[in-house]
């Protein structure tokens, strides 16, 4: 449709990095249908935005509903895609009742490990020929503070050993799968050395961890290359693989409260389009240990980032425009 150039010219995103790294975007059971032909043209790698966590898949106890990811998981077969499964473990979408003991108390340690164990048995196992991957743990890290584990249901019901422990389970569940520790703000030095350390200890404990996934939710000012350089050689000098697996690069600094943009400003393309070349410069220095880079969706006409974290505030944070053509960005990066 609106992709003739690129068709002509034959570069799709994924071609042009295909001696590198895997190229991917986040879906939702809607945009495989909305986006479908961007997604065959320019990806080689999908991971569902929700559709595979905890709460989509296992809202009750007794209850699951994998109609939409297997949908999800179905499209990326059918097109040989590559599947990433985010996430297993995390404080946010994972419903009330697997805190809860069923008698108006909160679940004790035996049981949360046995709903976390049994949880990953069936989902982990199901998607076992689909899913190459997992984000195993997601954003477990505190921003501020000394404090090194978040506060959460899962540390305060579990214990500090419920990071190993879920990596456990899902080592068991699936042999074969990459298991990913992920986390946002990972360039932010304070956050970066507690990302590290915990890494750091569960490899040395023996726990079946394989990567570090960087999350990546950028912008046009922050963080600097230099730090996004430190970080990567840091969390490579674990001898694991990394993966950037929600980047988007939004127009908006992050105290910007603005909302009276309709469209972005030539300015910000620009900023834009030179921070991506910057990105992805870095990125392919570093393909050794770099395995694969995920945006946080594929085209502006859908972002997690609309309305988020600024109500009634729409953003344009990657690759492809509101009408799925590709920016002057990605002509600099195929380019390269
Ligand atoms: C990510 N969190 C999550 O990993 C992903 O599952 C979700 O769809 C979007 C972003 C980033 C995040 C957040 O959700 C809230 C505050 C800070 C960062």
């Amino acid at each position: 449709m609106n992709d003739a150039p690129m068709k002509r010219s034959g570069q799709s995103l994924a071609e042009a990095f295909q001696n590198d790294f895997l190229i991917g975007a986040a879906v939702n059971h809607r945009t495989i249908v909305s986006q479908s032909g961007l997604l065959k043209q320019h990806y080689n790698s999908l991971t569902a935005e929700n559709e595979m966590k905890f709460e989509s898949l296992h809202p009750e106890e007794h209850l699951y509903t994998f109609d939409r990811a297997d949908r999800i998981a179905g499209f990326a077969r059918e097109n040989g895609m590559k599947l990433r499964g985010h996430t297993l473990i995390w404080h946010n979408q994972t419903p009330d009742w697997v805190f809860e003991d069923g008698n108006g108390g909160m679940a004790g340690r035996e049981m949360l490990l046995a709903r976390m164990k049994s949880h990953m048995d069936t989902v982990v196992k199901r998607y076992k020929d689909a899913v190459y991957c997992w984000d195993v743990v997601n954003e477990a890290v505190t921003d501020d503070g000394e404090e090194s584990l978040r506060p959460s249901k899962w540390l305060h019901g579990i214990g500090e050993d419920y990071i190993e422990q879920a990596f456990r389970f899902a080592h068991e569940a699936d042999p074969e799968a990459l298991l990913f520790y992920n986390d946002y703000n990972e360039c932010n030095p304070g956050k970066r050395e507690k990302i590290f350390s915990l890494v750091k200890s569960l490899l040395d404990n023996g726990t079946p961890v394989h990567g570090i996934g960087l999350q990546a939710h950028w912008n046009l000012y922050d963080p600097s290359l230099d730090l996004i350089r430190e970080a990567i050689e840091r969390y490579a000098s674990l001898g694991l693989k990394l993966q950037v697996t929600e980047m988007d690069v939004s127009v908006f600094a992050f105290d910007d409260r603005r909302t009276d943009l309709t469209a972005p400003t030539a300015e910000m393309m620009r900023l834009q389009e030179q921070r991506y070349k910057q990105f992805f410069e870095l990125f392919r220095e570093y393909k050794e240990v770099l395995t694969g880079v995920t945006f946080w969706g594929a085209a502006d006409d859908y972002t997690w980032l609309d309305h988020f974290p600024v109500r009634g505030r729409k953003n344009w944070p990657l690759l492809f425009d509101t009408e799925q053509r590709p920016k002057a960005a990605i002509k600099g990066i195929i380019g390269m």
